[in-house]
């Protein structure tokens, strides 16, 4: 078997813990998410192709209670499985699915202490860092649809596996906590970052205002929303499989929408050190609303609508808030590779944010166009 070097006793801990249905090959390092540690898994049956697996171990400094997230986990993935079924579709594509343990478990528990999870891997699909307006309008309608589906969930029964994952208020606070204890000595080299923060302070209690006032409802929704969390088909190249779904709990649908137009709705890499090659795109923005606001079918409220504008710009802002926060706090949540790597994603971030303020109007024009 040919493993990676890293976490060589680790991997080889966990995979003995299951039954494999052919010979395991090997395990590699597998995809650009920042937070959990994913392999890909191959195992060779005597004819025919591979079969693969993408193994996951949770990010301990994300998820403090890991067994909460994996009883959401089953929860969701049952629930969808369910409606999937009731659809005719294809429950085995079009939602994650765990494999058990030998002795029966939905997980593993290392001898560290940290969990691990086995999924089949979902094949003849595809995963994009960067969109093309199809491909990105495919992911709007799979997100809405998505949001949908889990409707009728019974959201008293999730737990809320990062607690104030979306309290922009709360990110605030905690930059300040750590521009304040500043423990690498880096606040000095952020002034300027740091004073966009500060000039943006009551912008952080906009979304938050509003649910208070009951314009905005919470629903279940996945708050993770980048276009490297949905896998698309390659044959009808639509968002066959909304994936990563560890913070999927009560939140903002214009968070999800936000989230995504973030990550999508630009042609540059979250850590482009070059500014000038940082734009949002409108255009972009608008082939996700049509298809956000399709594939929701008509469960928007009209407060989230009106919104929807506000949860793109403020989840921008909250991302290079938190990329900032672990920038002084030392790199310990998001993943890097490289010194400086989180102040690059934070740059970009507010080079976006800046773009969206100057055609704040144009967005709610767009809304306004899709909305009826
Ligand atoms: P993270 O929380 O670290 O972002 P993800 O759950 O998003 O972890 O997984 C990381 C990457 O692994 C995804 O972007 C995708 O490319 C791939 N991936 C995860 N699960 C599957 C699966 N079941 N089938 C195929 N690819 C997958
Ligand atoms: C993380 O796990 P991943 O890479 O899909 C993060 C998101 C951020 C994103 C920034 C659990 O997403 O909140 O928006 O990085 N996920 C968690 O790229 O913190
Ligand atoms: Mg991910």
């Amino acid at each position: 078997m040919i493993y990676i070097p890293e976490n060589d006793t680790i991997i080889r801990e966990v995979l003995a813990a299951y039954d494999f249905p052919a010979t395991l090959m090997g395990a590699v390092r597998y995809g650009q998410g920042h937070i959990n540690d994913t392999f890909c898994i191959v195992c060779q049956p005597q004819e025919g192709d591979a079969i693969r697996f993408i193994l996951q171990g949770l990010s301990s400094a994300a998820f403090p209670h890991p067994e909460e997230l994996m009883e959401n986990f089953i929860g969701i993935t049952s629930y969808l499985r369910n409606k999937v079924i009731a659809n005719g579709g294809d429950p085995m594509r079009e939602t994650l699915s765990l494999v058990n343990t030998k002795d029966g478990k939905p997980y593993y528990t290392d001898s560290n202490g940290k969990v691990w999870r086995l999924t089949p891997f979902i094949e003849n699909t595809d995963c994009f860092q960067k969109a093309t307006p199809e491909l990105f309008e495919a992911s709007a309608r799979a997100f809405g649809r998505f949001q949908r589906m889990l409707g009728g969930y019974p959201a008293e029964t999730l737990h809320e596996t990062i607690v104030n994952f979306h309290n922009t208020e709360d990110r605030l606070a905690k930059f300040e906590a750590a521009l304040k204890a500043d423990k690498h000595g880096r606040a000095a080299e952020v002034l300027e970052e740091v004073q966009f923060v500060l000039d943006r302070r009551a912008d952080c209690s906009v979304a938050l205002d509003a649910l208070r006032s009951g314009k905005l409802p919470l629903r279940v929704t996945h708050n993770d929303t980048k276009l490297n969390n949905i896998l698309i088909d390659r044959d009808t190249h639509e968002g066959i499989c909304v994936i990563d779904l560890d913070t999927t709990m009560p939140g903002l649908s214009i968070n999800d929408f936000g989230d995504s137009i973030r990550f999508g709705a630009n042609h540059s890499a979250e850590d482009e050190k070059d500014l000038s090659k940082v734009n949002f795109d409108i255009d972009l923005y608008e082939v996700y609303t049509r298809g956000f606001i399709e594939g929701a079918e008509g469960s928007l409220t009209a407060g989230e609508l009106e919104y929807l504008p506000w949860g793109a710009k403020l989840m921008t802002l909250e991302c290079g808030i938190r990329f900032l926060t672990d920038y002084l706090d030392g790199d310990h949540y998001f993943r890097i590779h490289y010194p400086e790597q989180n102040l690059d994603r934070c740059r970009t971030q507010f080079k976006l944010v800046r773009d969206m303020e100057e055609q704040f109007e144009a967005m709610a024009a767009v809304v306004a166009k899709y909305a009826k």
